[in-house]
């Protein structure tokens, strides 16, 4: 164990690898990357922005996959090493809470969370557009549809791994209808999922760092260490071919994950790699989970490449936070307009 603490179980079998020497910045990627490529499924064309946890002993995972028609939905695939998946061949079959049959129009960007001894499925659904969805399962082969949290337009919900002060903690980002030139993330709380309010901003776009000056939007369960509430996440810039998606870090108060303590100017990890530059949308790292290790500080980060494929990318909390502490720029904006 390092010197930061990352209040977390153990997870010996997760996958790793050592920094090679060749890295630059406090992020590399697996040799082997990408993890899952094309076609992986019967009728499922790309695989990507997709979440895994550790379950009995092996993992589980929500997956984001473009079905052949074009329309995104969620499916389940299992894994005993965490970097080669099996896929369940049909859709993730929803009920809503009377155990009726549920079937999001289109599902995508999935997060997979457990708050105590519940797993938590949050993904971007058709709400009259663009909107946060909500499920819950503890077997995962029984998954309860629950009512989606916010009113559209919203995108990129984030779980908290455990509750503060009682309620839980959801990180959004407020989003138009399309491809949304704007946006921060926001935190709320609810006591029950149901009820949500408390709405509070945490960390604002760009101000001076181009790689994220049009918007971010959360990507990782924040990770609870000692210096704490370690995110990872996404922001975007604009350029005359499009958008750039980059992976940035950030750490968040403990008590009070509204107030930003460090983030980093400099992106973390940025289009660079094949399977990051070229595919059905060039240019995108999306990070939408980690695993970790509490005993040795290893985190591995999953992430979406070019709308196409599943990366891994490796770092160790030591590391990570020194480099955000290294970087950290105040940003004046961070704060809430209207309450602070
Ligand atoms: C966002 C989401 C992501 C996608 C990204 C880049 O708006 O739709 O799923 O990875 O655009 O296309």
């Amino acid at each position: 164990m390092g010197e930061i603490k990352m209040y977390a179980d153990n997870l010996p079998n997760m996958p790793w690898q050592n920094k090679p020497e060749t890295a630059i910045g406090p992020v590399w990627r697996y040799s082997e990357n990408p993890i899952i490529g094309r076609n992986p499924v019967e009728g499922v064309a790309r695989i990507f922005n997709s979440a895994v946890v550790p379950y009995e002993g092996k993992f589980i995972g929500v997956f984001r996959a473009e079905t052949n028609n074009g329309v995104p939905h969620l499916y389940l695939g299992r894994s005993e090493d965490a970097i080669h998946w099996t896929f369940d061949k049909e859709r993730i079959p929803f009920v809503n809470e009377n155990g009726e049959p549920f079937m999001p129009r289109y599902a995508y960007d999935p997060r997979l969370i457990k708050v105590e001894d519940t797993y938590y499925i949050i993904w971007c659904t058709d709400f009259y557009g663009a909107a946060l969805g909500l499920a819950k399962t503890t077997d995962f082969k029984t998954f309860v549809r629950i009512d989606n949290p916010f009113l559209p337009f919203n995108r990129n919900g984030v779980l908290f791994p455990r509750k503060l002060n009682g309620n839980f903690a959801l990180l959004s980002r407020p989003s138009d209808s399309g491809h949304t030139p704007f946006g921060d993330i926001f935190i709320s709380e609810s006591p029950d999922l149901v009820y949500w309010g408390k709405h509070k901003h945490v960390m604002t776009k760009g101000h001076g760092q181009w790689w994220q000056s049009l918007k971010i939007g959360g990507g990782a369960a924040p990770i609870e260490t000692s210096e704490g509430w370690l995110l990872f996440y996404h922001g975007v810039t604009g350029t005359c071919n499009g958008y750039v998606y980059s992976m940035g870090a950030a750490i968040l108060d403990i008590n009070e994950p509204s107030k930003v303590k460090y983030r980093s100017e400099n992106f973390i990890l940025t289009p660079e790699e094949w399977y990051e530059e070229r595919g059905f949308v060039a240019n995108v790292i999306f990070p939408c989970a980690t695993l970790h290790d509490a005993e040795t500080g290893r985190i591995a980060i999953y992430y979406g490449a070019a709308d196409s494929y599943v990366g891994l990318a490796f770092t160790t909390v030591d590391e990570i936070v020194a480099y955000v502490k290294e970087h950290h720029v105040d940003n004046a904006d961070d704060a809430t307009i209207g309450i602070i």
